[in-house]
């Protein structure tokens, strides 16, 4: 029996997501997208659980879509690939934004075109020193997807943005980090270390507040100002209801650490 493409573990209020294809930089087959849809459905569905994880396994962290499952021979006809992003990435896009949970994504090598910019969905991104990330869309005509037309230029600003998708240069971690691109870099013997010791401490804050953040964030790219300002009351309100709220008042006062429970 073949390894499976995905693995999902749970522990300590954590769910961590590890791409399973090494030999192909983990990149995206039919099955592995059914895998990982799965996975983030069952992290979706389970109360316990208050922060994801996302990291690949080897040396990369995804290398986009596999193309061996894009080859046509001369004069045969391409498949409609609008239907795998309709029927695959784009859900998987979605999926990762509408978990009620921050999402870290614990970037260990080369991540490239649809493998870029899922992490770049996600809330918090660490990438180990050795990492690399590429919009390679351009080198074989295809345009930027998975969301990467709407998040790196909200990253990095228009001009590299279109410099990045049109050119599609490797961009070193450092680099990354330095443009924005993601939240920091790590010693590659760190990366896990680290990025699980971040998941651990998000799983013991107040989940409902951070996922409430997370839908703030989203929508401060399209909304005005007084739409925002109305947003902020609204989440705000769901904000305040909740026990950890009250919690970290109570906590704040009797000058003790707030124990919150996530609800
Ligand atoms: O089709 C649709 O559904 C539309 C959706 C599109 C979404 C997309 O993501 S399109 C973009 C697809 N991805 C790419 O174009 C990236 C292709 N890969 C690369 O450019 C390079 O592999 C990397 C820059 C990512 C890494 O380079 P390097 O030198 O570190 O590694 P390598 O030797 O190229 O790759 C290692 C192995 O992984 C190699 O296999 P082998 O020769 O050892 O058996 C290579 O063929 C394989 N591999 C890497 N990327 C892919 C892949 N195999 C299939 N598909 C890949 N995308």
């Amino acid at each position: 029996m073949s390894d499976p493409t995905v693995l999902l573990d749970r522990a300590d209020g954590v769910a961590t997501i590890t791409l399973n294809r090494p030999d192909k930089l983990n990149s995206f087959t039919v099955e592995m997208h059914a895998a990982l849809a799965e996975a983030l459905a069952a992290v979706a569905a389970d109360e316990t659980v208050r922060c994801t994880l996302m990291t690949g396994a080897g040396r990369g962290f995804c290398a986009g879509q596999d193309l061996n499952d894009r080859a046509v021979a001369p004069g045969e006809t391409m498949p409609d690939i609008a239907e795998s992003i309709e029927a695959r990435y784009n859900p998987m896009i979605r999926a990762v934004r509408d978990l009620r949970m921050p999402v870290i994504c614990a970037v260990n090598g080369v991540a490239a075109g649809a493998g870029a910019n899922l992490a770049f969905a996600c809330d918090i991104v660490l990438a180990a020193r050795s990492a690399s990330f590429i919009q390679a869309f351009c080198k074989i005509g295809l345009v930027p997807d998975s969301g990467g037309t709407w998040t790196l230029p909200r990253l990095v600003g228009p001009a590299r943005a279109a410099g990045l998708m049109m050119l599609g240069d490797k961009v070193p971690a450092e680099q990354a980090a330095q443009w924005g691109m993601i939240w920091r870099v790590v010693d590659d013997e760190a990366l896990m270390d680290e990025a699980r010791g971040l998941a651990r401490h998000l799983a013991t804050q107040p989940t409902t507040g951070l996922a409430l953040i997370k839908q703030a964030l989203a929508a401060s790219a399209t909304n005005t100002l007084d739409e925002q300002l109305d947003l902020e009351r609204d989440l705000q309100r769901r904000a305040g209801a909740t026990d950890d709220y009250a919690e970290g008042v109570r906590a704040f006062l009797a000058k003790r650490p707030p124990a919150f429970t996530g609800r």
